[in-house]
């Protein structure tokens, strides 16, 4: 194949420039710009970079100021300066406006391609002089990797032309305007344009140069563009490599002994590149002008037997969805950042990424390359907003926009073609269905025809190699993988992907290991992608982190701008830690002494892998060793002889805990990285008991029974031994979650406003009786809302063998329940006696500490230690990280910071908990938040730095909660983790603990 040009690009401009704004809601991609190609760094051709200081100057509007700021000699010296790359909101404290954040809402009146008159217009200069070493010969380009959204360019009073396609890189030919010195670059950027009708991603409304602008040598003799062409024969285990240039060359790859000539074909035996096992060959393409550096994987991807298929596999996406995000400098975003990305995504067993919804950082790409993720790459196309007008004139539907997504498609597909983490094209998100679409993926299809073309928004499929969804919930999921061949639609015989689901929005996702599940078990099914990978919330002096609404925006959409799997700071969530639990690549099943290991890798065997079995009593390791695990191949699993186990004391409970480890360094994670684990019983523990003995007594007003004392009127428990208690009662109550307070998409129920119009956050608890039994102080009220007949007739049944006290809680519904409860347990206050700060594990999960949000205070209870689920969060349906064993925390250290408050922090499956003086067993297991705010607070809050440590530490201890779900964004909690409101009965034991 021959060196082919991109559609209707770099267009001289036809009957002189533009008038001052024309340009500004004119539908095309812009003029004068040259036609794209691959962003690569040359080996030996100069480079300059234009980034840092630029003289700034903000007008309202389009025409506000002439163009005179573009001559030689014009004097800005009393102008502001703003960094190169950034954006300016996000510059000046306030001065130079400030972010807007809308999810589909565009900011302006929908009036195609027309913006508003006020329309922030940042004026940029810079001036520079050339290197010495700057080559007299040649020719040279002016590049801007991204600016929102539209631009016009001029050098040395020169007017280069003007470009659209905020996320997208423009070059200009600037050679023949250089001068050694005193060169001046001036940069026109207008906040809005006809190209914002484009961008409707779901985000924050960041104007401003805000990726790099650099200043390239072209050497005579130079490509303009090459094509990298690398596949890979998975049953000659050969690879094809051929580089097409539009300037003859030789290519060189020393390590396969390949030296061959531009457009000709070259063979070797070659190890393929996957997302597993990223092999790159480097090489270079030698031209007559420059030495431009390869790096090649080799691969091929194809549509086969309705699979996407890598190098002769299926593949499984273990994806997430990235924006670019950095909570002080927006979408600006350093080459470090970019490699946390890729290392967090790593570390975290995830195999993929989306790069939603626009092009990343080309160099982000370069990462996933050197790395190893799939990347599915999305052009920088969104017209979501006319969803509002039932898609009337939307962009994509209408011809005279089609150059503009032409050019948007040529510029991702021109750019990022060499990188072999790239397997599909997207042709953008949430843009309806339209005839634009059609011509992007038939000019994709013919210029690239070695990739796949991705959109979910047209479930016809017409124009796609792959049948992709949003949210679908499970049961659809599940309905999809069956339908291999059934039905009348083409997408139904596609390979099928979830471009995005399992919504990060706060506390959760819930239920992903239930999507798993059906991944693994229909073929059909490809995995997924997680709807995001990080909050995009903005630093702020006051709020900590602020989110939509908080730069007093008309409109916006409040903190769904943060749906991410880490925290802005890059701190994973507890999301991140579940995630990565549910993808992991090998599976770690126990019974009877024996652990069946499953290599679920697509292409590696487990040879990377060293495996560690250890064997709990009580929680506590007391013996470990290593396994010895075969080389499994993908798919394979063996039943492997765990040692015989060691003696233990009657009673305790024993588990085995199998870990598998990266047996060395690898370039993402040292020897010893916890790559997959299991743990499965040994013998089971005996449940707390008490033998009741000690009988209570009224004296002066008050009850007392064993170590207890009780209010003598109400029943209420005061005190046990020194500490003092905040009575425990019956509490159903939890700070609503993002997803209690979504909406399901199927059902249209939103929990938390069924749950708030109940008044299930306003319970009032009437006494009904005290009695003293011979052994047991009996305590009897009825929970139930105002103005509602339902209630939960909760008995508290207290009794004692003299040191400790045993509370057993019963409760039975009474009237007509329709909702599930959001938590069922008691709530108790401790302030008094502390077991003193002690050391506290890395649990890995972001505290508020961590993060710097949440002001410790000093406080007589600190220091909380369990025996149960940890070391980090848990609820029903986000419990597949939660490993069994002995933990610590602070008080401040088991806060979940969601950016938002909400219910957090909760540790699951807890045999037992100390806090604040007091051992409390529970029977059956129980889960238990502590915190230095009542939930009421907690669910008032807007910002963490709502939230101010009281004495108290208010702590629950729940039988159970209702599930999370993601209907944030989605579907609901499934039903087998739904809290019914049914009879139910629990226990605690409470003791002292001494020191
Ligand atoms: C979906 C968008 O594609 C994504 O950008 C984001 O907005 C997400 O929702 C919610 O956070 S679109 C929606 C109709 C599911």
């Amino acid at each position: 194949m021959s060196f082919r040009t991109s559609p209707a690009l770099g267009s001289a401009r036809a009957g002189g420039p533009p008038s001052a704004v024309d340009y500004v809601e004119d539908v095309s991609p812009g003029s004068g710009a040259l036609p794209p190609r691959a962003w690569y760094a040359s080996s030996d051709a100069k480079a300059l970079s234009l980034d840092g200081a630029w003289r700034f100057r903000l007008s309202a509007t389009v025409d506000a100021e002439d163009e005179s700021f573009a001559e030689e000699g014009y004097d800005a010296a009393g102008w502001a300066e703003v960094t190169v790359p950034g954006h300016w909101v996000l510059q000046g404290e306030g001065a130079f406006g400030l972010p807007i954040y809308t999810n589909h809402l565009y900011p302006f009146p929908v009036d195609p391609p027309h913006v508003p008159t006020e329309n922030p217009t940042g004026d940029h200069l810079r001036v520079f002089d050339l290197p010495d070493d700057w080559p007299s010969e040649g020719g040279a380009v002016v590049r801007f990797d991204g600016v929102e959204s539209c631009a016009r360019v001029w050098l040395n009073g020169t007017d280069l032309g003007e470009f659209k396609g905020s996320r997208l890189a423009h070059e200009f030919a600037v050679g023949h305007l250089l001068k050694p010195k005193g060169n001046v670059l001036a940069v026109r950027v207008h906040q809005w344009s006809a190209g914002s009708y484009l961008e409707d991603q779901d985000q924050w409304w960041l104007p401003g140069i805000f990726r790099e602008v650099t200043l390239l040598h072209r050497p005579a003799g130079s490509a303009l563009d090459f094509f990298v062409h690398a596949s890979y024969d998975h049953v000659s285990g050969e690879g094809t490599l051929r580089v097409d240039s539009d300037v003859d060359g030789r290519v060189l790859v020393p390590a396969l002994d390949i030296d061959v000539a531009t457009g000709e074909p070259v063979t070797a035996l070659v190890a393929p590149w996957s997302a597993e096992s990223p092999r790159l060959y480097d090489g270079e393409l030698v031209t007559e002008g420059e030495r431009i550096p390869l790096r090649i994987g080799f691969r091929t991807v194809v549509l086969e037997d309705g699979l996407i298929k890598v190098n002769g596999k299926a593949v499984l996406f273990k994806g997430v969805n990235r924006h670019e995000w950095h909570p002080e400098k927006g979408r600006t975003l350093d080459l470090a950042t970019m490699r946390e990305d890729v290392l967090l995504m790593k570390r975290h067993n995830i195999n993929a990424v989306r790069t939603s919804h626009y092009p990343p950082h080309p160099a982000f790409l370069d990462l996933c390359d050197e790395y190893g993720l799939w990347v599915i790459d999305e052009c920088d196309l969104e017209t979501h907003g006319f969803t509002e007008q039932d898609w009337r004139d939307n962009p994509v539907d209408d011809d005279r926009w089609t150059p503009a997504l032409l050019d948007r498609a040529a510029r991702m597909v021109e750019r990022d073609k060499n990188h072999p983490s790239v397997v599909l094209w997207s042709l953008g998100n949430e843009a309806g269905t339209g005839r634009g679409l059609t011509a992007m993926a038939e000019w994709i299809h013919g210029r690239d025809p070695e990739r796949l073309v991705h959109y979910e928004g047209d479930w016809n499929c017409r124009d796609t190699d792959v049948y992709s969804r949003m949210y679908a919930d499970h049961a659809e999921v599940e309905q999809i993988g069956k339908e291999l061949d059934g039905g009348t639609l083409g997408r139904r015989k596609l390979p099928f992907i979830q471009c995005e689901y399992g919504h990060a929005m706060g506390n959760g996702p819930g239920g992903i290991a239930d999507y798993q599940e059906l991944f693994a078990k229909y073929e059909r099914l490809q995995g997924g992608f997680i709807w995001e990978w990080i909050d995009h919330g903005v630093k702020h002096p006051e709020l900590g982190y602020a989110y939509g609404g908080d730069f007093g925006e008309e409109l916006h959409d409040g903190n769904f701008v943060c749906d991410g799997l880490v925290f802005p700071d890059r701190t994973p969530s507890p999301g991140l830690l579940e995630y990565k639990k549910v993808v992991e690549p090998v599976s770690i099943e126990g019974s009877d002494g024996t652990v069946r290991v499953t290599n679920k890798y697509d292409f590696a065997d487990l040879s990377a892998l060293a495996f560690e079995w250890s064997y709990q009593v009580d929680g506590e390791t007391v013996e470990a060793g290593t396994l010895s695990v075969p080389a499994l191949a993908p798919g394979e699993s063996a039943d492997l002889k765990l040692p015989e186990p060691p003696a233990h004391l009657d009673g305790s409970e024993t588990r085995w805990t199998v870990r598998a480890l990266l047996a060395a360094d690898t370039a993402w994670a040292p020897k010893d990285h916890v790559v997959a684990w299991g743990q499965f019983p040994a013998v089971a523990g005996v449940r707390p008991s008490l033998v009741p003995s000690a009988s209570p007594v009224r004296e002066e007003g008050r009850i007392t029974l064993g170590p207890a004392a009780f209010d003598g009127r109400t029943g209420a428990l005061r005190t046990i031994g020194g500490v003092a208690v905040e009575n425990p009662r019956l509490d159903v109550w939890r700070a609503t979650t993002d997803n209690d307070d979504g909406t399901e998409w199927k059902s249209g129920l939103c929990y938390s406003t069924l749950w708030r119009t109940l008044g299930l956050h306003r319970m009032r608890h009437r006494l009904v009786g005290v009695e003293l039994e011979s052994q047991a102080l009996v305590v009897r009220t009825r929970v139930a809302p105002a103005a509602r007949e339902v209630g939960l007739a909760a008995e508290y049944r207290w009794t004692s063998d003299g040191s400790r006290l045993k509370l057993t809680v019963s409760v039975t519904p009474e009237g007509q329940w329709t909702v599930p409860l959001p938590r069922l347990g008691v709530r108790l206050g401790l302030s008094a006696v502390g077991s003193g700060a002690g050391s506290a594990v890395d649990s890995g999960v972001a505290s508020g500490v961590a993060s710097g949000v949440v002001s410790p205070v000093a406080s007589a209870v600190d220091e909380v230690k369990w025996f149960g689920g940890g070391p980090g969060e848990a609820y029903p349906d986000t419990r597949a990280a939660s490993e069994v064993g002995r933990w610590s925390a602070t008080v401040d250290q088991l806060q979940t910071p969601y950016l938002r408050p909400q219910e957090n922090g909760a540790r699951a499956d807890v045999r037992w908990v100390e806090v604040g003086g007091l051992r409390i067993e529970g029977d059956p297991e129980f889960s238990f938040a502590a915190r230095r705010w009542t939930t009421e607070q907690l669910d008032a809050a807007t910002h963490l730095t709502d939230l101010v440590a009281g004495e108290t530490v208010w702590v629950n201890l729940d039988h159970r909660h209702h599930g999370i779900g993601t209907a944030s964004c989605g579907p609901g909690v499934l039903p087998q983790y739904h809290l019914l409101a049914e009879p139910a009965e629990f226990s605690f034991v409470f003791s002292e603990v001494s020191g």
